[in-house]
């Protein structure tokens, strides 16, 4: 392969998969096994290297990506410690497109293998080559065959099981490597120790399986098979690098991130059978004889903003300058190695590399940066819709501006982070993918910008319409002085089908309001509107004007406001005002099994179930469409994570409002009234 040094140039690979299940543990053992740190730091001392950020370090989950390099042998591999919480699976989505292979880190736990699903499923989509690593083996109970076939079920490729483990009194002591056909005793934090092969038979059978599954893929092999000629141990990894660089089979590999075993293995699987920069280029569409780096990810550190960038061809020198797709120039303003939060200096990065670039202004997470005067198109990376809100407070009112900033800043590093400034409900309103997410988005605010942010629940926007007609005068005389004021209205209020909306109708005769006026009834009537009987905006009434009367001297554009206004403030509650509440068409997607709970998580939130179906391209998983008030949705996505290992989600939109009445109205009539009354004291 051209740019690949024999073969031996540097990779990128992502560390993916459900939380918890050891990818920062995993990250610091290779550092640990290639020596690129001297001492193994580990979760609860609270020192790795994955799991750099306070915010990390405090949660003992990874919330954000970290990169380190490793140099193995004559090779430097960059690994990507991806967070496990779905909550951050953005940072994993904008990132893993530029590595050349994924591990996706697993347990072997029954129980825990739904939460795959949605890693495997976007690896599988987006054609990334990459293999499972079954961590934890050291607390692995029950035959790995099970496990394989449970493991299955989340994978639309065929899994190829790489090796298989050795036993003593039903732990894990070892495995048999089937390429290899060689047997390995573990030894804690060392290198494991190669035996002869003891259960023969088992390891023939568990070989031949994976031939066969190589065989499916290869004629000439199927051929030796059935005139059962031994393979040429060539021709067997010849298989594994193809199949697993053209996403035909997922290799299956066994260890311990813990205690350092199978990690080895692991490296030499990748180095030997990871594709290399040339194939990650292709994939991405990129060919081209000029610079080319695809941006993974946006932070702004201490030191100020910089920009992860795969190199995928040619190289990068310091103070050179790249263009993104809108032909933005930018001047790299330092290049790092990173390794977690530390960062050493560099002059220039080789092709295939994964480094940092400082102060890219203009630059963002997806972009493609070139030498050439104009970058490719941004690849398409999927963005997470929200599935919960936030409203946020500044506590010192004078930090508003800041936070907008600080907000800014934040989104450039997690485009999964959506923020409105809301007019209708006076809030700032924060969406993302969960309790946490939002929680770690605003410490980390807090803590760069020095901002004391306080949340609270996001306003519903409740309406309110009328039930009954009525006819209303609305006049307004005023003598003051020389001029006086005088507007008079008669106005027929009527209410219109749900989801009308507004209309005004002019029906004066004879000039009994002049032309000019009726324009300054309609705006009179329209302001009244924005705050009705009820104290919420007004939808679906009829207004019409028919009748009135004016003064030559003392009628007025100001006037003929005041009289509407009056006459809608007289005429609206005889109209028996009553509550609108949002609500939403909501698509729940689930694991099967959940499907079940979703209906009664649905009927306890004043729900409707619509009907439910296998959901689409997702093996397995359900979605139910339901009708559900927006009030309700508030911590719909806590509840169906809790129901589904965290894997549940929905998507929603508006569908209709409907009337509210009752207690429940009254409570939010009288909770809104009070809130006035305590902003009009503030
Ligand atoms: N027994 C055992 N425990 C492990 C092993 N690897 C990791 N752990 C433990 O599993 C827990 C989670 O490990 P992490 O490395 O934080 O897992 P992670 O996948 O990075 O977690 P997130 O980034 O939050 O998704 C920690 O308590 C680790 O000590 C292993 O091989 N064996
Ligand atoms: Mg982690």
């Amino acid at each position: 392969m051209p740019n690949d040094n024999g073969g031996k140039g540097p990779r990128t690979v992502a560390l993916v998969g459900p939380y918890g299940s050891g990818k920062t543990t995993l990250l610091e053992s290779i550092l640990f096994a290639t020596g690129a740190v001297q001492r193994k730091g580990s979760i609860s001392a609270k020192n790795t290297v994955g799991d750099s950020s306070t915010e990390a370090r405090a949660r003992q989950m990874s919330v954000e990506i970290n990169c380190a390099a490793a140099p193995y042998l004559d090779q430097t591999f960059t690994f990507l410690d991806c967070p496990g919480s779905i909550e951050f699976l953005q940072d994993t989505l904008n990132a893993v497109i530029g590595a050349d292979a994924v591990v996706v880190v697993v347990e072997p736990e029954a129980a825990k293998v739904q939460m795959l699903k949605p890693y495997l499923k976007r690896l599988d989509d987006l054609g990334i080559p990459h293999l499972l690593f079954v961590n934890k083996i050291d607390k692995a109970t029950g035959p790995v065959e099970d496990l394989l076939n449970l493991l299955q079920e989340a994978s639309e490729k065929p899994l190829l099981l790489r090796q298989i483990p050795t036993t003593k009194n039903g732990i894990v002591t070892g495995f048999v490597d089937l390429a290899l056909e060689r047997a390995f005793v573990y030894r804690e934090h060392a290198p494991s120790e190669v035996i002869e092969i003891v259960d023969k038979d088992s390891e023939k059978s568990a070989r031949y399986a994976m031939l066969e599954k190589l065989a499916d893929f290869d004629e000439t092999l199927m051929e030796e098979l059935l005139s059962d000629v031994e393979p040429g141990r060539d021709r067997v990894f010849d298989d594994l690098r193809t199949d697993m660089a053209k996403g035909l089979l997922v290799p299956v590999l066994l260890g311990s991130a813990e205690k350092d075993n199978g990690v080895r293995r692991l490296l030499k699987a990748l180095r030997h059978e990871a594709p290399n920069v040339a194939e990650c280029a292709k994939r991405l569409g990129i060919a081209s004889a000029d610079t080319t780096a695809l941006v993974l990810k946006t932070v702004y550190s201490t030191g100020g903003k910089l920009s992860l960038v795969r190199i995928l061809t040619g190289s990068l020198k310091d103070g050179a300058g790249l263009h993104n797709a809108e032909g933005t120039d930018s001047r790299i303003g330092g290049l790092f190695a990173l390794k977690g939060a530390a960062q050493v200096k560099l002059t220039e990065a080789a092709n295939g590399e994964t480094v940092a670039l400082g102060r890219m202004e203009g630059v963002a997470t997806g972009d493609f940066l070139s030498s050439a005067k104009i970058a490719p198109p941004r690849p398409a990376i999927e963005r997470l819709t929200p599935v919960y809100r936030l409203a946020i407070e500044a506590a010192d009112r004078k930090d508003e501006v800041k936070i907008t900033a600080a907000i800014a800043k934040l989104r450039e590093e997690d485009p999964s982070v959506g923020f409105e400034q809301s007019a209708e409900l006076h809030q700032m309103v924060l969406a993302g993918q969960g309790e946490i997410h939002l929680k770690v988005a605003i410490e980390k605010m807090m803590s760069r910008y020095g901002l004391k942010i306080n949340t609270v629940p996001v306003r519903v926007p409740y309406k309110e319409t009328i039930r009954k007609s009525t006819s209303v005068r609305g006049r307004h005389k005023r003598q003051s002085g020389g001029h006086g004021q005088f507007g008079d209205v008669v106005l027929e209020i009527k209410p219109l089908p749900r989801g009308t909306g507004f209309e005004f109708h002019d029906e004066i005769v004879g000039g009994v309001v002049p032309k000019q006026w009726i324009p300054s009834v309609e705006k009179g009537v329209v302001d009244y509107l924005k705050s009705g009987p009820l104290g919420f905006p007004v939808v679906d009434v009829s207004v019409t004007l028919n009748d009135g009367s004016y003064h030559t001297v003392d009628s007025s554009d100001a006037a003929f406001q005041t009289a509407a206004r009056i006459g809608m403030q007289e005429g609206m509650p005889n109209c028996s005002p009553v509550l609108l509440e949002p609500i939403m068409h909501v698509s729940i997607h689930v694991p099967s099994g959940a499907t079940a709970d979703v209906n009664s998580v649905v009927s306890g939130r004043r729900g409707k179930i619509l009907g439910f179906d296998s959901r689409d391209g997702w093996k397995g998983w359900d979605t139910v469409e339901a009708e559900m008030p927006l009030v309700e949705i508030g911590n719909l996505i806590i509840e169906l994570r809790s129901l589904t290992q965290g894997v549940g989600t929905y998507e929603m939109k508006f569908d209709h409002l409907a009337e509210l009445s009752g207690k429940v109205a009254d409570q939010i009539v009288a909770a809104a009234k009070a809130e006035k009354e305590a902003a009009k004291d503030a």
